[in-house]
């Protein structure tokens, strides 16, 4: 499919989910479950995530978690903290943390083909630890957030979190 094409399909499927959102007020699809959104640990999610290792970029034998601290909901800026610690010498809750030693880029991606048309803010906190901010879900359904970790160019290791809204 040629580029004008997608996004012509992007257009036309984010215009129809506004139709969606705004025509009705009482939407099953904006009342339904938004309150407690199901995380990647819940039985049927396609993603195994265990409490020893719930993420893994394995280029660096990293693992981490996502501790959400606004949301995450749609039509907010959401935010969460991220906390490594390496696989074989270290613990969740425990550590001792590290941050990864090449570049993470996060980015939520919906199933159909679009992002949000707003970057995440990264910012490094002390602990140490990653705190990411203006994390946005423009529309319900099936998200992936991507954690991408970059060699200069280089996209060298990407973890996959899904989040249903
Ligand atoms: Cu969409």
């Amino acid at each position: 499919m040629g580029r004008a094409m997608k996004r012509y399909l992007t257009c036309i499927h984010i215009l129809f989910s506004i139709l969606v959102l705004s025509s009705c007020g009482k939407s099953p699809l904006l009342n339904h479950d938004l309150a407690k959104p199901k995380g990647p640990s819940e039985p049927g999610a396609p993603t195994i995530s265990n409490t020893e290792c719930p993420w893994f970029f394995k280029t660096e034998n990293l693992c981490f978690n996502l501790t959400w601290t606004v949301g995450p909901s749609l039509q907010q800026d959401n935010s969460f903290v991220l906390k490594f610690w390496d696989k074989t010498t270290g613990k969740p809750d425990i550590g001792p943390f590290k941050l990864p030693a090449k570049r993470l880029e996060i980015l939520p991606w919906m199933s159909m083909g679009h992002g949000s048309f707003h970057d995440v803010v990264i910012q490094q906190l002390e602990i140490p630890a990653i705190r990411a901010s203006e994390v946005r879900f423009i529309m319900p359904g099936q998200w992936d957030i991507h954690f991408k970790l970059f060699d200069g160019g280089a996209l060298v290791d990407e973890v996959l979190v899904p989040i249903k809204l």
